[in-house]
């Protein structure tokens, strides 16, 4: 495979005016007739280049020109490309050509989906379907026609306007579609199928009338609800919070159960995976419920946050990702519990988006290079940019940031640009400087914060001063000072001290310190006493802060700060701390102690009534081990687990009134709602009852037991069947695997619950337990749910099984890769992420990974998704 580089990019030598599609669907072959005006780009520096047309896996039938048919000479066909070397400056361009969607198993371009036809077209999977200009910045308006069975397929949908339909003899019927918004072809799309929908309506600011349809199969009509209501909600929020309409008068969203992500934002008719938009309470957990909610605001801010205004090429991804996840994010905490919504976001960034910073596969937030596109839907693209996109906001403010959105949208409407005419637009529509702020796009890498502080009694002064470093990044050994927001307070015993920065007047009780320089000192005065500093309060970027906090300060932020964020964050260092000491114990043959502070601390937030209690379900849980491996540069695996073990063990024996308590007061008898409040009950009963489980006693079993038998709800449902999973309890974990499955085993998305509740089980033997199931009639290779679901779960979130130390766990992943590398490309890419860390780990784990790893490379016939992962990462 190539490596395309951003300083190469070029404006395409010819523009498409007009896309008009008639898409023949069949059995055995579809045929699909692209009719394209298309005329030379008056921008292009050459006048006579060639016409090349990007196209892969296509049987191309007939070209013509003008209504002339090419001959052999007058073209060339490539593996992946259609190249015409004379052609007038203005033409029309007619293709036909062949393709077979049920073999497509890729999910990439128009495939079949159990019986229903649809397509995944970003980033580059028009080229599937027809050949075309299959690049961002070429943008059409369409016409599409659908033709298919009638009885199999009654419904047929694509972009815009349903504007024509009729019969044909034989059984079939079609469709004409009509998009009157320009587009680039990655936001088309086509669904075929034998659909029924749920309907609802949205009237517009400007008092227009939406149609809005979900479309699933029939046994799920009853589970549309909660993402009609999401979709609702978004619009309106959008309309209040950047004044931004939806522009034709219907909006349709189609559940499909193959597919490679979580949905996708084509032109009023976005695909998604049942995971993401299906939903209702005996099934779904409270995650799935938010995780709907979210994803569906996602797509639905795509139509002005990536639609109508589009990349210029895909190095500038992050133009819209980053900005709707930020979009998506706000609107979630509007919905929700703010600090929870923070907590779980940054959790996601510290360790996944920061392993990926400090892996072989770290790039900027606005790449320079990749070989495969497919490869950069990334956590730095989606959730660093959107951190970038936060940090922005807040350094405008709300209304100049406001006025920024506005004048981008306005600007670019209609347009295919970059980051850094979003930059720009901020910078004018504020009047601020965003020079050094901007290397937050081209800069790889975590930086890290080192903070120390100096209290001078005598003088009434208190000094920061502050040191940051990013270290290397492949491509990147030198790196220059990042423009840092720091939001900090001062803590006094009594609250929060005034502060003085260098002997300015009040500027309030929090401030945010602009860090620019490689080392700087802050000075604050008239500090009556010593403070203890509350650091990167609302975790205001996206930064690795060290300060030397003692354990008391630790604990006094963790009662005292004001800031949730800053709360939750210090009970994770202090997790930390106590966590790696005993890590130290455990290596070193010594018996592990938990230090008593820890348990004290729990147990004041236990007792806490004033606290939220998502937020004390958030504190109770120590350092996940994917984090503490993160921060970690050599990970044994099997010493984090036990140590996080024991401590957790601990806890429950020190805390076990105190969690009967918690368990007991949350139960909760209302009617299930997925509201912050309800939410927030049950993930504290439930981390109660997790670790009283550890106990091993018949009375958490009999909870257990009583809730898995009992719950009105799949959140309780799945946490009682988890803890008995992982527990010793033998018998029981036999009647609840084996009835979980009896009731469930019609409802897809559950089966993936099931599975994935034994694939992340901690007990010994769960690798051959996890092979087992690929072989059970409920598994499918071929369907990505799945796929995630047992190899990626096992994979990723079960370290200790995973890395078991004879490299089994290695060797396992490897094989599936191998074998979806021809199958689904894009997924045997995710699915590498564990092995590409393999530097991290103590060495005869890290030589076992790198030897799969090679076994990989060898294999022939490599897609270039895989090729570049598994290059990338041996280098
Ligand atoms: N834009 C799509 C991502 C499609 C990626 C295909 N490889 C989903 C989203 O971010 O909304
Ligand atoms: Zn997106």
């Amino acid at each position: 495979p190539k490596t395309i580089f951003l300083k190469d990019y070029q404006v395409p030598d010819f523009l498409i005016e007009k896309t008009d599609l008639y898409f023949s669907l069949d059995e055995d072959k579809s045929v699909v007739t692209a009719t394209l005006s298309l005329r030379r780009n008056p921008a292009a520096t050459d006048q006579t280049a060639a016409l090349v047309l990007h196209g892969q896996e296509l049987v191309l039938l007939t070209v013509s020109i003008d209504g002339q048919a090419l001959s052999d000479a007058d073209y060339h066909c490539s593996s992946d490309s259609l190249t015409i070397q004379k052609v007038p400056d203005s033409f029309v361009l007619q293709c036909m050509t062949e393709i077979k969607p049920q073999e497509n198993t890729s999910l990439e371009g128009l495939y079949k989906s159990n019986t229903m036809y649809c397509t995944q077209c970003e980033a580059e999977g028009f080229r599937k379907i027809t050949y075309y200009l299959d690049r961002p910045d070429v943008m059409s308006v369409f016409t599409t026609t659908v033709e298919a069975d009638k009885e199999r397929y009654p419904v047929l949908l694509s972009n815009g306007n349903n504007v024509a339909s009729g019969d044909k003899d034989n059984g079939r019927h079609w469709v004409k579609w009509d998009d009157p918004f320009k587009k680039p072809a990655y936001l088309f799309a086509l669904v075929a199928g034998d659909l029924e929908y749920t309907e609802d309506h949205f009237t517009t600011q400007s008092g227009d009338d939406v149609t809005l349809r979900i479309f699933v199969e029939p046994k799920d009509l009853d589970k549309c609800a909660h993402a009609m209501s999401s979709l609702i909600n978004s619009m309106r929020w959008d309309e209040d919070v950047y004044g931004r309409e939806y522009d034709l008068s219907i909006f349709n969203i189609v559940a499909v159960d193959d597919f490679n992500m979580g949905a996708m934002e084509n032109k009023s008719l976005n695909i998604f995976n049942t995971s993401c938009v299906l939903a209702k309470p005996e099934t779904t957990t409270d995650a799935g419920f938010q995780r709907v909610e979210g994803v569906v605001a996602h797509e639905y801010f795509h139509n002005w946050s990536g639609n109508r205004v589009t990349c210029r090429d895909w190095f500038q991804l992050s133009l819209k990702e980053g900005f709707t996840v930020y979009r998506d994010a706000e609107f979630s905490a509007d919905m929700g519990s703010r600090t929870v919504k923070r907590v779980e976001d940054v959790s996601l960034l510290r360790t996944v988006q920061f392993a990926e910073d400090g892996g072989p596969m770290a790039h900027p937030v606005r790449p320079e290079s990749f070989m495969e596109i497919s490869n950069f839907y990334t956590v730095t693209i989606y959730e660093k940019g959107a951190e970038v996109v936060r940090m922005i906001a807040n350094l405008l403010g709300p209304e100049d940031f406001r006025k920024g959105t506005d004048l981008y949208f306005d600007r670019h409407d209609g347009q295919a640009v970059t980051c850094e005419d979003f930059v720009k637009a901020m910078e004018d529509a504020a009047g601020i400087d965003l020079t050094q702020f901007r290397r937050w796009y081209s800069q790889a890498g975590t930086p890290r914060v080192a903070v120390e502080g100096v209290y001078d009694a005598a003088a009434q002064s208190y000094s920061l001063t502050v040191e940051q470093h990013c270290p290397a990044t492949p491509g990147q050994e030198q790196k220059q000072p990042f423009h840092i927001p720091m939001a900090m307070a001062l803590l006094g015993q009594d609250g929060a001290l005034p502060l003085h920065l260098d002997n300015t007047a009040n500027a309030g009780l929090e401030m945010v310190v602009d860090i620019t320089q490689a080392r700087q000192t802050f000075v604050f005065n008239q500090v009556k006493e010593k403070p203890v500093p509350s650091l990167l309060r609302g975790f205001s970027a996206p930064v690795k802060l060290s300060f030397d906090y003692s354990r008391d300060d630790l604990l006094f932020l963790m009662s005292n700060d004001s800031d949730g964020f800053i709360r939750w964050d210090a009970s994770q260092q202090l997790g930390v701390q106590v966590l790696n000491e005993m890590i130290a114990a455990l290596q070193k043959g010594e018996e592990p102690t938990v230090d008593p502070r820890l348990i004290t601390a729990y147990r004041s937030i236990l007792q806490d009534e004033s606290l939220d209690k998502a937020m004390v379900a958030l504190m109770l849980k120590l350092p996940s081990e994917a984090y503490m491996t993160e921060i970690s540069d050599d990970v044994d695996v099997h010493a984090i687990y036990n140590a996080r073990t024991l401590a957790r063990l601990t806890i429950a024996k020190q805390l076990e009134q105190e969690l009967w308590q918690a368990l007991r007061n949350n139960h909760c008898t209302e009617e299930y709602q997925p509201s912050a409040l309800q939410i927030a009950q049950r993930s504290l009963k439930n981390t109660a009852l997790a670790y009283l489980m550890l106990l091993d006693t018949q009375e958490a079993l009999d909870a257990a037991v009583e809730q898995f038998d009992h719950a009105n709800n799949m959140t309780d449902v799945l946490a009682a069947f988890n803890v008995i999973l992982n527990s010793g309890f033998g018998m029981q974990k036999q009647r609840v695997l084996k009835l979980f499955y009896e009731r469930w085993q019609h409802e897809s998305l559950v089966v993936n619950q099931w599975f994935m509740a034994q694939a992340v089980c901690s007990v010994p033997g769960t690798l051959e337990h996890v092979k087992g199931l690929m072989s059970h009639p409920a598994f499918d290779l071929k369907n990505p749910n799945k796929v995630r679901a047992l190899i990626g779960a096992f994979c990723g979130q079960n370290a200790v099984n995973f890395h078991q130390r004879d490299g089994a766990g290695y060797r396992f992943l490897a094989d599936q890769i191998i074998a979806l590398n021809s199958l689904n490309p894009q997924v045997a890419s995710r699915l590498l992420g564990p092995l590409t860390k393999w530097k991290k780990y103590s060495e005869a784990s890290r030589l076992l990974m790198k030897a799969e790893l090679e076994r990989i490379m060898a294999e022939p016939g490599l897609s270039s998704d895989v090729f570049e992962v598994v290059s990338k990462s041996l280098k």
